[in-house]
């Protein structure tokens, strides 16, 4: 099992998705989908609700593409407790679909936070002489750097040297166009600024069937209102955060046609990137209700 009483190290996060998957062989599967630039396991976990029927619907949900927001995969890692290990309470959110879950995204840059440098953002390749790192959400080949992110290898939304030059967003890339047709609903969590983002990141025109998005977001936003009284904005990412091009939602939407993408900004706790440990479960249990709305929406309307 795994606590949410500390932020746990990528080697443990992947030891509980192993432990899962010899626990539960008939619900779970957990593969090594690829390997980082500096040679870590990705893995990710499927999780069925073991009746052997295959070709399900899918959600697709990832954290910690960025390094440094730490209570991301915290959140990844309590929708894999709840949907595993609570299995009876959620068994509605597994009748008609399945979880593909990759709760680090980005291990390498994420070590980095716990070993050397707690304000990392981008991954761990070297890019230049002087500076390493990509922007990975920055890294997608869709309107890729054409706005909001940086050709200067130093910055840390640096959108890297071609799109997809690293490991771990190919990986997402292949993952994502790999689930094309069956995957209804990406969801790709970060921290921080309690916002429920939807496409497009690269423009301010809405995509044309923006209302789906609106009523699956605000369901989730809804749902942590009235469990805690916690307030998220909901809109698309232009127009109520930013506009920057080559992140993972807008690819999931506009190239890999999930007809639902959604980026889920996570609480602070006052301490930005680094929330105290009393306060992952409060956050991670309130986050868990608006993605459990969020998922029910989607499972009413695909
Ligand atoms: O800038 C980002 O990548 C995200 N915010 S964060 O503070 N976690 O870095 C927002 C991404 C929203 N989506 C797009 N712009 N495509
Ligand atoms: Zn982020």
């Amino acid at each position: 099992s795994i606590s949410f009483t500390a932020f746990h190290r990528h080697d443990e996060i992947n030891a509980y998705l192993d432990e899962l998957a010899k626990a539960y062989p008939s619900r779970v599967t957990v593969k090594t989908a690829g390997k980082s630039y500096e040679n870590r396991d990705l893995k990710t976990i499927t999780i069925s609700n073991g009746d052997g029927k295959s070709g399900k619907n899918v959600i697709f949900l990832d954290a910690g593409i960025h390094a440094r927001e730490w209570i991301a995969p915290a959140a990844a890692l309590y929708v894999i407790y709840q949907l595993v290990e609570n299995f009876v309470a959620n068994a509605d959110l597994l009748k008609s679909y399945d979880w593909v879950i990759l709760p680090v995204v980005n291990p390498d840059g994420y070590e980095y936070t716990h070993t050397s440098s707690r304000m990392w953002r981008k991954t761990r390749k070297p890019v230049s002489s002087a500076c390493y790192g990509t922007d990975g959400n920055r890294n997608f080949d869709f309107h890729w750097g054409e706005v909001g992110a940086s050709s200067f290898s130093c910055a840390d939304t640096y959108k890297g040297k071609t799109a997809f030059s690293e490991p771990e967003t190919q990986l997402v890339r292949d993952l994502l166009l790999s689930l094309q047709g069956r995957g209804k609903f990406y969801l790709t969590l970060h921290s921080y600024g309690n916002y429920l983002l939807y496409p497009w990141g690269w423009t301010s025109d809405l995509p044309a069937d923006w209302r789906a998005h609106d009523e699956v977001a605000q369901a989730g936003a809804a749902a942590i209102k009235a469990s805690t009284g916690t307030k998220y904005t909901v809109g698309s990412s232009t127009n109520v955060l930013y506009a920057a091009a080559g992140g993972s939602d807008d690819y999931a939407f506009g190239v890999a046609k999930f007809p639902v993408s959604v980026t889920m900004e996570l609480p602070a706790g006052g301490t930005g990137f680094n929330p105290s440990t009393e306060q992952i479960l409060p956050f991670v249990t309130e986050t868990w209700t608006g993605i459990r709305a969020m998922a029910e929406k989607v499972i009413q309307k695909y």
